[in-house]
């Protein structure tokens, strides 16, 4: 069939939800159809901080059974996720609940990683930025724990979950780049790093590339899912950023993106991977795309800067409306406190406004008074951490970017793509905020045969679908509540 339509499962932070999408290559359309939406977030036990992967199983679950009750003919399931989180298991059980990226216990694998392998040669390996939360540190972290002697196998979460609907163990490419352990020349898991690191290589499951199928649902799950008996779990761009960017209808030869949600991650779209000494220093990654692309970006804090703080504001039951703060960010006068939205301050959970005040405080600028404006505050700070990313990615990778594409949940902050518009001089196109969504979909209908072609064509039914808004960028905007003294540090 030319047409048809699959199911993805698209897991974020913050939520998870269930789309079915439909999709027409000849006829060169591509529509929604929003299932569920499920609440998501860590929870704290006596271990540290996790996620409820059985609970967002049981969530997801109940959606893929509601979208097969709306559409019997859905042809496949596929699952995106953050990355770098995996559970271990023994046999077929889990063992515990996977530790969410946030959990202060990779700080201790960080020194025990680069204690044996310096983190300049590891960045020639693996090709990834630092962060701290990455799966080898968490891993270094968990050795010392002793946990991992009794796994017989890691998943990431898109693949357990997978595992959990097919039986098959196996690890998809863009996610595993994730890891720190998957030679970024070769595309294969680095054994020879894997055993310099002492972890164990039995537990990585073999790879697959987005398209490739992990095979039928289990017999009891297609029963409970009310699902066709056949019906096939597809590998598609398993890191949700993986997916986002090929649902961006950019030109890679002169676009940048900015996949904004939880994280504002910010690049371009490469052929080659780009792992000289001046990428490292910037700390630009090279995470795997699909069709063997490479996702040369930058992790910016993204919208948790925001998120977290009204968490923070809420925390004695007071509700707050995001809109009417928006609002009023977007009405504050005079200038604000641009604080460095890459300080690794803002990672952890808590009194995020706080420690912006503390930032502020330590580098002698006028700290936020109001929520109002802590909320403009964070999304000056976030647009100009946007433009110099998009900056340093293009003269780092070479690309002349003459565009910057702004998908997910980010697209609808207007204040943020017109500030981010400003601050690099350069016009934002806006939209689909359900990029992640929409990749996943994509990457189905084609191993599917609903769309063909290469991730161009994708992205062109992408842009038929859903045009972006367009903000311009207005040079004498810049004079007014935005510009506070701009200090990275
Ligand atoms: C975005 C994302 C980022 C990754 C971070 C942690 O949702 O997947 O790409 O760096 O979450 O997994």
């Amino acid at each position: 069939a030319s047409a048809g339509t699959v199911a993805a499962v698209d897991l974020g932070a913050t939520s998870g939800r269930v789309i079915l999408g439909h999709v027409d290559g000849r006829a060169g359309t591509l529509a929604l159809d929003h299932v569920t939406r499920f609440a998501n977030g860590p929870v704290r036990l006596a271990s540290g901080l996790h996620w409820d992967l059985t609970g967002l199983y049981r969530d997801l679950t109940a959606g893929l059974a509601e979208a097969f009750r709306r559409d019997p003919s859905a042809a496949s399931i596929g699952v995106d996720s953050w990355a770098v989180d995996y559970a271990l298991l023994q046999g077929d059980r889990m063992l515990g609940e996977p530790f969410h990226y946030r959990d202060e216990r990779s700080g201790r694998g960080v020194e025990a990683v680069h204690g044996a392998l310096p983190f300049d040669e590891l960045y020639r390996r693996n090709g990834l930025q630092f962060l701290p939360f990455n799966t080898l540190y968490q891993l270094a972290a968990e050795r010392e724990s002793g946990c991992l002697g009794s796994a017989s196998s890691l998943l990431l979460v898109p693949d357990l979950i997978g595992f959990q609907l097919t039986g098959a163990r196996l690890a998809e490419r863009t996610n595993a780049s994730t890891t720190g352990l998957v030679a970024v020349a070769s595309g294969e898991w680095d054994d020879e790093l894997i055993e310099r690191l002492g972890l164990p290589a039995s537990v990585f499951a073999p790879l697959v590339s987005p398209g490739e199928s992990f095979g039928p649902l289990r017999t009891a799950v297609a029963a409970e899912l009310g699902a066709p008996s056949g019906i096939e779990v597809i590998a598609v761009g398993s890191h949700d950023t993986a997916s986002a960017v090929v649902a961006v209808p950019m030109r890679a030869e002169s676009a940048a993106y900015i996949s904004c949600g939880t994280w504002g991650l910010v690049g371009v779209e490469l052929e080659r991977p780009v792992t000289t000494d001046a990428a490292r220093e910037a700390n630009f990654t090279n995470e795997g795309g699909v069709d063997g692309r490479v996702r040369f970006l930058h992790n910016v804090m993204g919208l948790w800067l925001l998120s977290e703080s009204v968490r923070w504001w809420e925390r004695d039951g007071e509700r707050i409306d995001l809109s009417e703060l928006l609002a009023a960010a977007a009405s504050v006068t005079g200038s604000v406190a641009v604080f460095d939205a890459d300080d690794p301050r803002f990672l952890a959970p808590g009194d995020l406004p706080g420690r912006i005040a503390e930032w502020c405080a330590e580098h002698g600028v006028a700290a936020p008074r109001s929520r109002a404006e802590f909320a403009r505050s964070i999304i000056e700070s976030l647009a100009e951490a946007f433009a110099g990313a998009v900056r340093t990615a293009s003269v780092l990778s070479g690309v002349d970017v003459e565009t910057i594409h702004v998908v997910g949940g980010g697209a609808l902050n207007e204040l943020l793509c017109q500030r981010t518009a400003d601050r690099a001089g350069l016009p934002v196109l806006a939209g689909p905020v359900e990029a992640t969504a929409i990749g996943n979909v994509l990457v189905q209908a084609r191993a599917q045969g609903f769309a063909s072609g290469d991730l161009e064509a994708l992205r062109a039914l992408v842009a038929r679908a859903f045009a972006p808004r367009r903000h311009e960028p207005a040079a004498s905007r810049t004079g007014d509540a935005s510009l506070g003294p701009v200090r990275r540090t």
